[in-house]
């Protein structure tokens, strides 16, 4: 009897974490429409099969009265309450363990299906690519965008990773790729199964073979390219940071928050809280820094590029300042942006044919400008030229040879900045630090001992 006792004791306690608001104790035995449909909330929300086969469970024991299964009953309860403690938490909600109004309004939220609580983690490091150069595949489309825009926005979204890593996305179409990806509805083939319209979006794997890395889009969905429905773009970028190895973030700023918010169409900046994230696990994409120097700065600042100005090129060959304009220089191939703050300045990109270069050349390979003379060097090939900043106008008598200005620095400059009356230069694995004032290397430097990585 005490046995017994304790049971209903624990069957009332497992009802009451697992449903406690809506559904009044007496009713249960008669399961609604609406207690059905809530329950399904729950399951396909916080991933508890479990919470579905009690349900199932609790109906047929029920009606068949075998209360010695109800301390298994109560443990699932028990567990559903700590996912629900655990959700509260990671997304900063009162820690109830209850499904109350505000966790459930959460819960309605059109969101990623990955769990927020690494599940498949068995072990306690971090799951990531053990390459760099990682194939994608596009096995099927939906038919609510063009095949172009698809393609278009699947490859914008590894770009959103490329930009601040040394990893590397070449699509193949045909064979296996790293990351498959197609579009599914409800059950797809893994047994993470979709819901219909709204509620989970996508979902896809941490990096390892076969499923690893593999991203799949609920085609209940209506994709877009705008704000309306879910923007694909966005839903990828989210679900390829999974696709390497990211977990979700708490901070509701990240694209990597699990809940989809719609950003805006103007141009997409990965956040810090990504970059970061993404960084830690592949390491930062040395190409696309460059040397920002400020006046009132001490230390050169190590500036992400992209993460400044997303509209930019890729990899970009040079870049200088012009305290006086208070404008940066950017250079590539025959073009170059002017940006002031965080905007490209209007008539820009120009051709770099415009500012006196002649038409030979395709490219610069490092520029820097001098406070004390108003001058801007431009090194391109083994020459280089000085560029008039207050006229705007190319001096006569360049190019010359770097050598010939410059010795003991080689015959190219790969980076260049200014700082305090020394020239450093960048060539190869090596560093010289050239005195302005007295025409001559003071210095020679390993590269990383500069570079902070
Ligand atoms: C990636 O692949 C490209 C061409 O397929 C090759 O040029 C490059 O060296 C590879 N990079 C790495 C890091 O394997
Ligand atoms: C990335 O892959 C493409 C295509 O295979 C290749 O052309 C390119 O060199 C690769 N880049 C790097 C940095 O490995
Ligand atoms: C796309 O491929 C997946 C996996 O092969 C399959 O489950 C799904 O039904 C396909 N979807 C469409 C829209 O063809
Ligand atoms: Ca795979
Ligand atoms: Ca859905
Ligand atoms: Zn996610
Ligand atoms: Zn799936």
């Amino acid at each position: 009897m005490q046995s017994r006792l304790s049971a209903v004791f624990f069957f009332l306690l497992g009802l009451s974490f697992c449903l406690t608001i809506p559904i009044p104790l007496e009713d249960s035995h008669e399961f609604t429409e609406k207690d059905l449909q809530f329950a399904e909330v729950q399951y396909k929300i916080i991933h508890l099969h479990v919470l579905y086969i009690v349900s199932c469970v609790v109906t047929t024991v029920w009606k068949l009265g075998l209360l010695l299964l109800f301390p298994f009953l109560a443990k699932s309860a028990n567990s559903v309450a700590s996912k629900l403690r655990e959700m509260q938490a990671f997304f900063g909600l009162e820690v109830t363990g209850k499904l109350d109004e505000e966790t459930y309004e959460l819960m309605q939220k059109p969101r990623c299906g990955v769990p927020d609580v690494g599940e498949y983690n068995f072990f306690p490091r971090k799951l990531k690519w053990s390459k760099t150069n990682l194939t994608y595949r596009i096995m099927n489309y939906t038919s609510d965008l063009r095949r172009a825009e698809v393609d278009r926005a699947f490859k914008k979204a590894f770009k959103v990773w490329s930009d601040v890593t040394p990893l590397n996305f070449t699509r193949i179409r045909s064979g296996v790729a790293d990351i498959m990806i197609s579009f599914g509805t409800k059950e797809h083939g893994d047994f993470y199964p979709f819901d219909g319209p709204s509620g989970l979006l996508a979902h896809a794997f941490p990096p390892g073979p076969d499923y690893g890395g593999d991203a799949h889009f609920d085609d209940d969905e209506a994709w877009s390219d705008d704000s309306r429905g879910y923007n694909l773009f966005l839903v990828a970028a989210h679900e390829f940071g999974h696709s390497l190895g990211l977990e979700h973030s708490r901070d509701p700023g990240a694209l990597m928050f699990p809940i989809y918010t719609y950003t805006g169409k103007t141009g997409f900046v990965l956040p810090d809280d990504d970059v970061q994230g993404i960084q830690e696990l592949y390491g930062k994409c040395t190409a696309q820094f460059f040397w920002r120097l400020h006046p009132q700065m001490v230390e050169a600042e190590l500036v992400l590029l992209k993460s400044f100005w997303p509209e930019l090129p890729n990899k970009i060959d040079a870049a200088y300042e012009n305290p006086i304009k208070d404008l940066v220089f950017v250079f590539k191939g025959k073009k170059v942006w002017a940006l002031n703050g965080y905007d490209i300045v209007e008539d820009f990109p120009k051709k770099i044919y415009e500012m006196g270069f002649p038409k030979e050349i395709k490219r610069i390979d490092a520029a820097v400008h001098i406070k004390d003379t108003g001058k801007t060097l431009f090194f391109t090939g083994n020459k280089y030229w000085s560029y008039d900043e207050e006229v705007e106008v190319m001096e006569a008598g360049y190019p010359r040879l770097i050598e010939e200005e410059f010795a003991g620095i080689g015959d190219r400059v790969d980076a260049v900045y200014e700082r305090n009356g020394y020239l450093y230069f960048f060539n190869g694995p090596l560093q010289f630090e050239y005195s302005i004032w007295s025409k001559r290397i003071v210095r020679v430097l390993h590269t990383n001992s500069i570079f902070w990585c």
